[in-house]
């Protein structure tokens, strides 16, 4: 077993075995918290957690089937394949989520990939307003090529997100429309554009403690490394095949972030998807181990996030800088 006062905080290693990520997620919670609180303070501000407001831009009718996703056509959701919100509608929501405290806007595409085209265009008119705004601007939407992300990069674009979901070998299980290759070939388009890359996954699609290892190990072996990892915990939508998955143990998913924190780490560690169904004692832990960023607003893509309000207080309460001034905040309805 590691022990937590032999290891440099200073290392950014890109060889990770999976045999060493997995004694990482197993060591006693309180040694792995404190390694990861080690490394975060090496490389990181203290009490810095980037707010980061996400928007559907196109919601539905997705042709994947990812089996967590409430957005594919494949499946009988709640969530209604609905036109795609026009340029200005998204870059009011962006000075909306500017005037609540955000540091960056996440656009959201319900896409197998991005097709040339108005939408496409659209696409960039957006990345244009969103940073003429002052803000990161992050885009998901799928597969794409090099002439898209060289496109995306001189709109502007801050970051593109794509995420591996689970490990190599669980995936087929969640995905068959599209293949683990596809998505890391995407992640190559956009490392080659210069944009930085948004990579992370999912806890709690029925994958065992090793397929979460293989996963970390794709990921800490990028060159260079995620600059941003997003670590969701699965919202089980009715419908889905994924519908009666349990609710995953909080502590896994402070086990992830600390990992992921020790394993890349430069990376903004994204609390995302799930904080719904967290303590505030559980999130708090999560920073603790090295979570420095959340989605702020009340809705995800499809589905609820912790309201406006509850977010900063919990913010006020740890210290975290960021939080926003109560006025701004009140009526912050982000979702068109
Ligand atoms: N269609 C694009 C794609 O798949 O890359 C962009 C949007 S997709 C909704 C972005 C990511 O959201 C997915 O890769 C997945 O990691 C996450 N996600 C989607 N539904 C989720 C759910 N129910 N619970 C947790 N994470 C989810
Ligand atoms: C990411 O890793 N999580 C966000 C963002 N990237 C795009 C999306 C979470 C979606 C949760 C389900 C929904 O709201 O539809
Ligand atoms: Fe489509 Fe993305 Fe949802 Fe998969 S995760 S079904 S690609 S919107």
């Amino acid at each position: 077993m590691l022990n937590s006062s032999s290891i440099p905080t200073s290392l950014e290693r890109h060889d990770w075995t999976t045999a060493e990520i997995l004694d990482i997620l197993q060591q006693p919670l309180l040694e792995l918290v404190y390694r990861a609180q080690t490394v975060h303070r090496h490389h990181h501000p203290q009490n810095d957690i980037q707010l980061a407001t996400l928007l559907s831009v196109k919601t539905g009718g997705c042709s994947e089937n990812c089996a967590y996703c409430p957005q594919s056509a494949q499946y009988e959701t709640t969530v209604e394949k609905q036109p795609i919100l026009p340029v200005p509608e998204v870059l009011a929501a962006a000075q909306r989520a500017k005037e609540a405290g955000s540091d960056r806007f996440c656009m959201g595409w319900a896409w197998r990939e991005i097709r040339d085209g108005k939408a496409f265009e659209d696409m960039l008119e957006m990345v244009r307003g969103v940073r003429s705004l002052g803000l990161e601007a992050c885009v998901t939407a799928g597969m794409l090529n090099d002439s898209q992300a060289q496109r995306l990069a001189a709109a502007g674009l801050t970051a593109y997100n794509h995420n591996l979901d689970t490990s190599p070998e669980f995936y087929d299980q969640i995905i068959t429309t599209r293949t683990y290759g596809d998505r890391l070939q995407t992640l190559d388009c956009v490392r080659r554009a210069g944009i930085t890359v948004c990579c992370g996954g999912i806890i709690g699609l029925g994958e065992t403690l090793s397929d979460r290892a293989q996963m970390l190990q794709v990921l800490a072996t990028l060159t260079p490394h995620p600059e941003s990892v997003p670590i969701n915990a699965l919202v089980a939508v009715a419908g889905t095949p994924l519908q009666e998955q349990p609710p995953i143990d909080p502590l896994d998913l402070v086990r992830m972030c600390a990992a992921a924190r020790i394993l890349i780490p430069k990376a903004r560690v994204r609390l995302s998807a799930g904080r719904s169904s967290l303590t505030r004692e559980a999130q708090i832990l999560c920073f603790m181990a090295g979570a420095n960023s959340i989605f702020y607003g009340d809705k995800l893509l499809t589905t609820g996030n912790p309201d406006c309000d509850a977010d900063r207080q919990l913010l006020e309460e740890i210290g975290a800088i960021g939080s926003p001034p109560e006025s701004t905040c009140k009526g912050t309805h982000l979702a068109p």
